[in-house]
């Protein structure tokens, strides 16, 4: 058995539900579990770890003092999400040190594996938390002050954890060097030039990605008069759940007209009694496309037809990477299929974007998912597919030096 497959393995128990889904929210049992494997595995390649102070954790295989390579992605899942958004990154990162410690290949200067805290942002919300801290993108006190859906607060599942919330802050020093990320691909977008819909259509294993479609997420919170269910003539009633229904159905139609994607996959009401009219409905819609004007137009006509202003709780403009970034990927790419690499954008937020942002040099490699299922146990990626992606890691890694470093 392969490495990766290997490690995989390992990490397939972690926060399985019955479901054959992964419930890997940050700070919970399985969170820790998964923080736990990634030390244990760290100090067995020899790598010099550590703990940042919001909570993202650091694995150094260091060969020349200063910033050279970070290679990394997140431990994290959305609830009943697959296995390897987030997982995979950071599995074939250590296989690729690995197999280079096994060659007696060693890149020309320092390369780390860092893992994000809460990317998913599923269970206070805001997603990219880790790097957002990391680079100063959100306020601590703002952080410190999310709760989860139990009313659980961020710094109290952060001290649970055995963490100090009051250390939160930025340390924009870290990402000095440049970042790759590998992620499973997700959905299927259209691969530049070719006419395909994702890497599976384009025949391809492996992808370049060229940036990140806008997104945000926004809270609707609808009131209504809660009442009897056996008791309040239909004429009489101000169900928010009639409302909610509505702003539902005019995302759907709004996404359509602009061609963008509008998501409502949460909807809290309260206090969500069979036999009661609902005092209070509250709507989380995902809205994203590929630019952010079809986007804004998107909320507006939700907006409108909710009544109340939309809460936006994230927003994360259209992030482009720079060609020079992904640097030596393609050419590594070419060797080891014997094509040019695909490039394709990602519907999907990433803390490489937020690292771009914060004007750090970043590069993502995206393995092939026939399905596209993402966010879903469904997801899934062929062996030989990861294995190349472990071995496009690898020879990046070894080729490090020439890799571009920004000081
Ligand atoms: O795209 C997302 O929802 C998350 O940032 N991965
Ligand atoms: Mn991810
Ligand atoms: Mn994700």
């Amino acid at each position: 058995m392969s490495r990766i497959a290997a490690l995989l393995e390992t990490l397939a128990p972690i926060g399985r539900n019955e479901q054959g889904g992964y419930d890997r929210l940050a700070w919970t049992d399985a969170d820790a579990a998964m923080r736990a494997w990634f030390l244990a595995e760290a100090t067995d390649l020899g790598l010099e770890t550590e703990v940042d102070r919001n909570g993202n954790l650091w694995a150094h295989w260091r060969l020349r003092p200063g910033a050279g390579l970070i290679v990394g992605s997140h431990l994290d899942s959305v609830p009943n999400g697959g296995p390897l958004d987030g997982p995979l990154g950071i599995a074939s990162a250590f296989a690729a040190i690995r197999s280079l410690q096994e060659a007696g290949a060693s890149p020309g200067s320092t390369v780390s594996v860092v893992a994000f805290v809460d990317e998913e942002g599923g269970r206070f919300g805001l997603a990219c938390l880790g790097s957002r801290l990391l680079t100063g993108a959100v306020d601590p006190e703002r952080a410190r002050a999310l709760v989860d859906r139990d009313g659980v607060r961020l710094d109290d599942a952060m001290r649970a954890a055995g963490l100090d919330p009051d250390a939160l802050g930025p340390e924009p020093e870290r990402v000095r060097g440049s970042y790759l990320e590998l992620h499973v691909e997700q959905g299927h977008l259209p691969v530049d030039g070719s006419g395909a819909a994702g890497l599976a259509a384009a025949g391809a294993p492996l992808g370049v990605l060229t940036g990140i479609w806008p997104h945000g997420r926004w809270r609707i919170d609808l009131p209504g008069q809660a009442n009897h269910a056996g008791t309040t003539p239909m004429a009489d009633r101000d169900d928010p759940v009639v409302r909610a229904a509505a702003v539902v159905l005019a995302a759907r139609e709004a996404a359509l007209a602009e061609d963008a994607l509008a998501t409502v996959g949460r909807i809290d009401v309260e206090p969500g009694a069979v036999n009661a009219i609902a005092g209070r409905a509250s709507l989380w819609l995902d809205v994203r496309g590929p630019d952010e004007a079809r986007i804004r137009r998107v909320v507006d006509a939700v907006a409108a037809v909710a009544g109340v202003a939309p809460t936006e709780e994230s927003w994360t403009g259209e992030t482009a990477f720079a060609a020079e970034d992904a640097r030596p990927l393609p050419a590594v790419i070419r060797e080891l299929t014997g094509a040019d690499a695909p490039t394709l954008p990602s519907g999907a937020g990433h803390d490489a974007g937020v690292l771009r942002a914060a004007g750090a040099s970043v590069a993502m490699l995206a393995v092939r998912n026939p399905s596209g299922i993402s966010h879903a146990p469904g997801e899934s990626a062929e062996l030989p597919d990861i294995e190349l992606g472990v071995a496009a890691l690898a020879l990046v890694m070894q080729r490090v030096s020439a890799y571009s470093v920004q000081a």
